[in-house]
């Protein structure tokens, strides 16, 4: 039986040789060294050898051919890998210095249009725009907008902490910003009123990233403090703001809410042309503690503010259906806007 186990094993061998992509070569495989190939076939005939000597003789070879066979594969699948990696890393790779002669140079990121737009409109309507840091204290963060240690509202944001200890802190208390509220703090205490701010910026939570959350997004903050503000002002410039960003066939409404540095609170949401509603973030009268907190007397000042999800605003603003095809990086989707 030994020659036809050296035919079939040159037969595959020469298979092998020929195979020229992977995806080839393990069909060559399956065809030679499967149930189904010449090999088993002769493997199954080995029993009814009658001679011990010959036996053991085409056992051997049998052993021997497929140890062959098994490093003719391994070798060939490394050869063919490699080309096959080498031809796609070519065909991707993206030249960093081609010049587009076509015109097109890119352009902002839709997060980047929505945040500048969003700050030209608050500029029309008198507001200027403020800035706080993204790593902060858990004074300026919960403490300070009325969430004392303990308070249940923190456990709401779910808080990614710094493993800093700033001077004369201690452990746990730097943080990455959970929202962009504690710039309403700062701003207070280095401006003196009557404040008219909008502070855009990223703010970091632990959530888990789906269709409507990601754990670093973008919220703008409004502050506005002044004599004799109520919450009649609020809900115009809500109201405003919605027909000057989104366009005149929205509108706004405000339902009641709760969040400790405001109160009353009010979550609001915006309609579109369509009749559905998409929340879009919270609001409300500053809380007179809030108001201490910032250095001014809640006698004599009042204000409102509000907070919202910029990416969201994206999202809306451009139909795209999942907030996470925003960060993607594939330019595909990215040339669209
Ligand atoms: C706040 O963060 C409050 N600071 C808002 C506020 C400011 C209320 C001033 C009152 C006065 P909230 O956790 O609901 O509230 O977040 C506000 C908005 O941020 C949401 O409505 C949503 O648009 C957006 N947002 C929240 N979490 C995410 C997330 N993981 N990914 C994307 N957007 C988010």
């Amino acid at each position: 039986m030994t020659p036809e186990i050296d035919e079939a094993r040159e037969a595959a061998l020469s298979a092998i040789g020929h195979a020229d992509t992977v995806a080839d070569l393990e069909r060559v495989v399956a065809e030679h060294l499967g149930k189904r190939g010449a090999l088993a076939g002769l493997k199954k005939g080995l029993g009814a050898i009658d001679d011990a000597d010959a036996r053991r003789a085409a056992g051997a070879a049998m052993h021997a051919s497929r140890t062959a066979l098994e490093e003719a594969i391994e070798a060939r699948r490394g050869e063919l890998g490699g080309v096959e990696t080498e031809l796609r890393i070519a065909e991707e790779q993206l030249d960093l210095t081609e010049f587009r002669s076509d015109g097109s140079r890119g352009h902002l990121h839709i997060v980047t249009q929505a945040w500048q737009r969003l700050e030209d409109v608050f500029l029309g309507l008198g507001f200027s725009v403020a800035e706080g840091p993204e790593v902060e204290t858990d004074w300026h963060n919960f403490e300070a907008l009325n969430m004392g240690e303990g308070h249940p509202a923190r456990g709401e944001f779910d808080t990614l902490f710094v493993d800093h200890v700033p001077p004369g802190g201690r452990l746990g208390t730097t943080l990455l910003r959970t929202h962009t509220s504690p710039v309403q703090i700062r701003t207070m205490l280095t401006q003196e009123p009557p404040i008219y701010v909008v502070a855009p910026g990223r703010v970091f939570r632990r959530d888990t990233p789906d269709a409507t959350h990601m754990p670093v997004f973008h919220q703008i903050e409004g502050l506005v403090v002044d004599r004799g503000i109520s919450m009649t002002d609020l809900a115009g410039t809500i109201e405003a703001f919605t027909k000057a960003f989104f366009g005149a066939g929205f509108t706004s409404r405000l339902r009641p809410s709760y969040f400790p540095f405001t109160e009353p609170s009010a979550e609001f949401d915006i309609q579109r042309p369509d009749g559905s509603w998409l929340e879009l973030g919270g609001c409300g009268m500053v809380h007179p503690a809030v108001i201490r907190a910032g250095g001014l007397d809640p006698d004599e000042w009042s204000g409102f503010a509000f907070g919202f999800g910029i990416d969201r605003m994206a999202v809306m603003r451009h139909g795209v259906a999942d907030i996470r095809d925003m960060y993607v990086n594939d330019i595909r989707f990215i040339e669209q806007f």
